[in-house]
């Protein structure tokens, strides 16, 4: 069974629940290659979530801007390998979704420890506004606040536990959405964090 939120954005409670404990084994893979860092938004804020990604692109922000890089700032090397285990669980997501699966060109790793947060916002750094992004939610449930496509539409509060699956794209693609500051909790898989992965195509043209 599904939620749909809105045209194009649905969630999948329990979607990657079978895989979750080799998706967190390949996402500690990719954290000792490219270890979390905390991003510095381009008007001065050191931002609470943790960062890092895989694939060909990987976001980063710094007081230049947002934008996405095909190597690591801090060392110059590429980005770890997109594992072949995230490409088919976003196969199948977007498939259940009724998309076409994207040229995969980036997943993104974020770290909520108690009292991240992550302030409403539109993924809007990719150059096309239509194709969904998938992202897998995994240990400690969030508080996932979804608005509409103005800043000032009202919110709706969904909850996002472990092992569920979110696609958003077409008409929901540059919906406001955030996370709202992670409640102390323990997870058997992650202790008090939540691990966030989320799947986009960047480019255009790939
Ligand atoms: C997170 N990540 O949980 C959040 C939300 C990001 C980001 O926003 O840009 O890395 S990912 C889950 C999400 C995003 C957009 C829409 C919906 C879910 N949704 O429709 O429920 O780290
Ligand atoms: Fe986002």
């Amino acid at each position: 069974g599904h939620i749909q939120l809105d045209p194009g954005a649905f969630i999948f409670p329990g979607m990657a629940l079978s895989r979750a404990s080799d998706l967190l084994d390949a996402a500690r893979d990719i954290v000792r290659q490219a270890p979390f860092r905390h991003l510095v938004t381009p008007g001065g804020h050191r931002m609470s979530v943790g960062m890092t990604a895989c694939g060909e692109y990987g976001w980063t922000s710094d007081a230049s801007g947002y934008r996405y890089t095909t190597t690591q700032p801090r060392n110059g090397l590429p980005w770890p390998v997109l594992p072949e285990l995230f490409r088919s669980l976003v196969e199948e997501a977007t498939a259940a979704a009724g998309f076409l699966c994207p040229p995969l060109q980036s997943g993104l790793l974020n770290l909520y420890r108690p009292g991240t947060r992550l302030s409403l916002h539109q993924d809007k750094d990719e150059e096309d506004a239509e194709t969904p992004i998938v992202s897998v939610s995994l240990g400690v449930a969030a508080t996932f606040l979804w608005g509409g496509l103005d800043r000032a539409s009202p919110t709706r509060r969904l909850r996002l536990s472990h092992g569920d699956v979110v696609v958003w794209g077409g008409p929901s693609r540059l919906t406001f959405h955030g996370v709202a500051p992670l409640a102390v909790s323990s997870h058997p898989m992650t202790g008090d964090c939540r691990l966030n992965l989320t799947f986009r195509q960047i480019t255009k043209r790939p």
